[in-house]
This record gives structure tokens, C-alpha cells and sequence, in this order.
């Protein structure tokens, strides 16, 4: 049996990148036979960076009901918010005094995130990843689904888990987890800067699709987005310094489930607006349906209420019991 945990930021405008780095692997996990799938909504990462408190409210009850438009049932995976389970933070605390600040420091998120004036960052920034893996660890999680940009995150969270049970003499209690990171497609790029991740932060909503976004603004966000001059390219060398062309095609490829080379010989030789056609129909037939699913589900604020309450009782179980467990092991 395959365990799966991961999460996704409420911190609102759940995009494309979320979206194929992540949620869609997240629904393909859940429908394989014997997975037991845990999706949280991380809601106590969410304010590591300041947030609006009325704004975070919405963007929980909207992560989750992205969840649900996107395929996740909540009669097959548990779909929880973080700051339900008390056990969370409590290990977090814990994990904080086995993990080493040498390791922390060298995390490129918190480099990338904390800007120029580190000194400024919230202490919640620096230690982030340290309540991931608490929130992995507690589930005995065996396999975490991420992103690209989660990579040296999970990395750090098998070395805490390693450190935590060689710490207390305790063989193999934490389990040492496995990232899923897909092969393609794993880091889905902006829109308007094809070095640049996707991101939810981008001051420009021009530089990314959101699961929220219809039909015109699908369309004419991907008839602004960047390209370069040269007619698609012929062989998938030729993409190598045409970022922007290698980030579309790769949507393109990731939406259609179909490899690079594939949508290569689709598109080789003709231009950039033929093929932004092509691509907006595709995506539009992916993100409406979603998109409008997630309207439809926000209008019942108590449905989504009642199956984050009802994920939280279940997490609780699990994690209740494994936090005992660990404060046994600390000696408290
Ligand atoms: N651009 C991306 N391409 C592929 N995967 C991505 N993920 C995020 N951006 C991309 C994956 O989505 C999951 C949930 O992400 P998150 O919201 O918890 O964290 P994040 O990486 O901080 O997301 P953003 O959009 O980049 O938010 P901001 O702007 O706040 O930093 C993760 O599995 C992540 O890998």
C-alpha cells in the first residue's frame, strides 16, 4: 500500500502549475487501486507570509473546493485543513529542535521567498519546511507528490526523519519518505517570463492561469502570453534557449498526456498564433469544466465546511496517535 500526503497553499489563485505539478497527479494517485491518499489544505504555511484573515477563510474553503473540481473525492481521500489537527504544530516544535540550521539554510525557497531583507522574514518563512515534514512524518507517509520546486523541501524531511529516529534510538519509527515528482512537465513556467516559475505571488494575473479563470480569459491571456519570433520549433534541440516556446509546448504536451517530441512534430514549422489556438481550446476544455465546478461548490460554504471538518476528524486519528508515540520517544 502506497501511503500519499500532500498539500497545497490556501493563499489563493490556484493555477495551472498547481494544477499539473501536483493536483492532477494528486486525482491520478487517489483512482489507483490501494493508495490511501491524504490531501491538506496548509493553511498554517499559508501565514508565513502575511494574509488577510477574511481572504485566508475564503482561500481555504476555495483550495478545497479546487480539490473537489479538480477530481479529488472526498469519500476516497481524506481532504483536511491543517490547523484542525493540533498534532501539526506540536511536531513541528519537535522536528525544530532535531533539525539543523546548516540544513535550513541552504533552502532555496526561503532564499528565493524572503527577498533582499532576510532579517525582515518571519521566523515561519525560515522553519517552513520543517512543519512539512511534520505534516508528512505524522501520516507515515510513503510517497509525497510535489512539484519541481518541493524537491530539497522533501529531501530535508527525510534527513529530519533519519536524524529524529537515530536521535532516539528509534529504528525506522519516522518513515523516510519518497518524493513523486513527475519526469516532464514538473515545473510549469509564467506566462510572461519563461525562466520564472508560475506562480500565485506574480503581481501580474497575466502570467498565469488560474482554475478560476473562463473561457476569454483563458483565451486571451495565452494570446498575450510571451513568445519569441521563430516559428515552432522542428526538433526538440532547437528549443533549448526558447523558454517561453519549451513552456508552452510543454503545457500543451502536459494537458494532452502526450510527450514532447509528440507535440514537436504537431506543431513544427508554424507559427505562434496557430498554435496558441490550439492550445487555448485544450486548455479551456480542461480548466472550464473545473473552473466552473469550483464556482458551483463555493456557493455552499457549509458542504465545503462539513467535509474539511470531517477530513480533520479523520487526520486527528492518525496524527493523535503518532504524536503520542513521538512526545513518548522525547520523554514527555
Ligand atoms: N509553477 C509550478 N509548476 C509545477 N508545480 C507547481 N507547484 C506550484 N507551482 C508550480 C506545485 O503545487 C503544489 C502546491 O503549491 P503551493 O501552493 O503549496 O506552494 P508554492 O510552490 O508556494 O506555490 P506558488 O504558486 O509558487 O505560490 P507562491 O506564489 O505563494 O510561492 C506543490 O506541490 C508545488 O510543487
Amino acid at each position: 500500500i502506497k501511503k500519499i500526503f500532500s498539500g497545497v497553499q490556501p493563499t489563493g489563485n490556484l493555477h495551472l502549475g498547481n494544477y499539473l505539478g501536483a493536483i492532477k497527479n494528486f486525482v491520478k494517485l487517489q483512482n489507483e487501486k490501494e493508495n490511501e491518499c491524504i490531501f491538506c489544505v496548509v493553511d498554517l504555511h499559508a501565514i508565513t507570509v502575511k494574509q488577510d484573515p477574511k481572504e485566508l477563510k475564503k482561500n481555504i474553503r476555495e483550495t478545497a473546493a479546487t480539490f473537489i473540481a479538480s477530481g479529488i473525492d472526498p469519500n476516497k481521500s481524506i481532504i483536511f485543513n491543517q490547523s484542525m489537527v493540533p498534532a501539526h504544530s506540536e511536531a513541528a516544535w519537535i522536528l525544530s529542535c532535531v533539525s539543523r540550521i546548516g540544513w535550513l539554510n541552504r533552502m532555496t525557497q526561503f532564499k528565493e521567498k524572503a527577498g533582499k531583507d532576510k532579517e525582515k522574514a518571519s521566523i515561519g518563512l525560515y522553519s517552513y519546511p520543517v512543519l512539512m515534514a511534520a505534516d508528512i512524518l505524522l501520516y507515515d507517509a510513503t510517497h509525497v507528490p510535489v512539484g519541481d520546486d518541493q524537491k530539497q523541501h522533501l529531501e530535508l524531511c527525510r534527513d529530519i526523519a533519519q536524524k529524529f529516529n537515530n536521535d532516539f534510538n528509534a529504528t525506522d519509527f519516522l518513515k523516510v519518505p519518497e518524493p513523486l515528482i513527475q519526469k516532464e512537465f514538473s515545473r510549469i513556467m509564467s506566462l510572461k517570463d519563461g525562466l520564472k516559475k508560475m506562480s500565485k505571488s506574480d503581481p501580474s494575473d497575466l502570467s498565469r492561469i488560474n482554475l478560476t479563470d473562463n473561457s476569454e480569459e483563458i483565451l486571451n491571456k495565452i494570446k498575450k502570453a510571451k513568445t519569441d519570433p521563430l516559428p515552432l520549433p522542428s526538433d526538440i534541440k532547437d528549443l533549448n534557449e526558447r523558454p517561453e516556446a519549451e513552456n508552452l509546448l510543454g503545457i500543451y504536451s502536459s494537458l494532452k498526456n502526450q510527450n514532447l517530441e509528440k507535440s514537436i512534430i504537431e506543431f513544427k514549422g508554424k507559427n505562434f498564433s496557430e498554435f496558441k489556438e490550439k492550445l487555448s481550446e485544450t486548455l479551456i476544455e480542461t480548466i472550464d469544466p473545473i473552473s466552473k465546478e469550483i464556482k458551483k461548490l463555493l456557493n455552499d460554504e457549509g458542504y465545503l465546511d462539513k467535509i474539511l471538518l470531517e477530513g480533520s476528524n479523520k487526520a486527528n486519528k492518525i496524527a493523535s496517535k503518532k504524536i503520542k508515540e513521538i512526545k513518548d520517544l522525547v520523554g514527555f
